[in-house]
């Protein structure tokens, strides 16, 4: 039970593109929103993330003459996935799901916004160095312990989760509130790095 003043509800980028119709539409994506909504009554204490990339954002394919969508490429910090345009500051598809509950959250983190470097972790973008702020806001509030929900499994959820546990915080990922892009073996690779690295995998019915 979420009945810790140390336990927060991280709820990860459940935004429009990644919903039906979006255009990173990831499957099944808006059945996360209320499985979400029902746990989030249960936390007092709920943080978001938003994914919020500049126009013309390195990781988006169409910035690369002649890449297409789902290429890997390498760049200065490694692999990086070319993605289609996606959660473009201030456009319908960066806001959040309109049936989500956000007005009780306590803070909005945005990532992903400097053009050159992509973010998936609500903690670091993806060189792994550049922090979003979000451990200490954490630490100075006292949060030990993340709940964590929403989309993409084995992108931004997996990466945020796994980054938890590397800055010491406990890590529970709610699979049912959680929906995967699932490419060339994504989602296996994050539930084995679950495994490895300590993070916790739960259903919404065992919180
Ligand atoms: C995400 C790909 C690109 C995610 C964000 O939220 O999982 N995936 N940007
Ligand atoms: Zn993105």
């Amino acid at each position: 039970m979420p009945e810790h003043d140390n336990d927060l509800f991280l709820i990860i980028d459940v935004q429009n593109d990644f919903c039906a119709g979006g255009n990173l539409a990831v499957p099944d994506g808006d059945a996360v929103v209320p499985v979400i909504n029902a746990l989030g009554e249960r936390f007092p204490h709920r943080v978001l993330t938003q994914d919020w990339h500049p126009a013309g954002h390195a990781s988006f394919a169409s910035s690369h003459a002649g890449r297409s969508p789902f290429e890997l490429i390498e760049v200065a910090y490694g692999p990086q996935v070319l993605w289609p345009d996606h959660c473009v500051q201030g456009t319908d598809g960066a806001a959040f799901h309109p049936d989500l509950a956000v007005t009780g959250a306590e803070m909005i983190v945005r990532k992903g916004f400097r053009e050159q470097i992509d973010s998936y972790s609500a903690f670091f973008e993806n060189d792994q160095k550049t922090p979003t702020g979000l451990a200490g806001y954490l630490r100075e509030r006292g949060f030990s312990r993340l709940y964590i929900a929403g989309l993409a499994t084995d992108y931004c959820v997996a990466y945020s989760a796994l980054d938890a546990r590397r800055l010491g915080f406990q890590a529970i990922v709610i699979d049912d509130a959680c929906r995967a892009i699932d490419l060339d073996g994504s989602l296996g690779a994050a539930l084995r790095q679950f495994e490895e690295a300590g993070v916790e995998l739960v259903t919404s019915h065992a919180v």
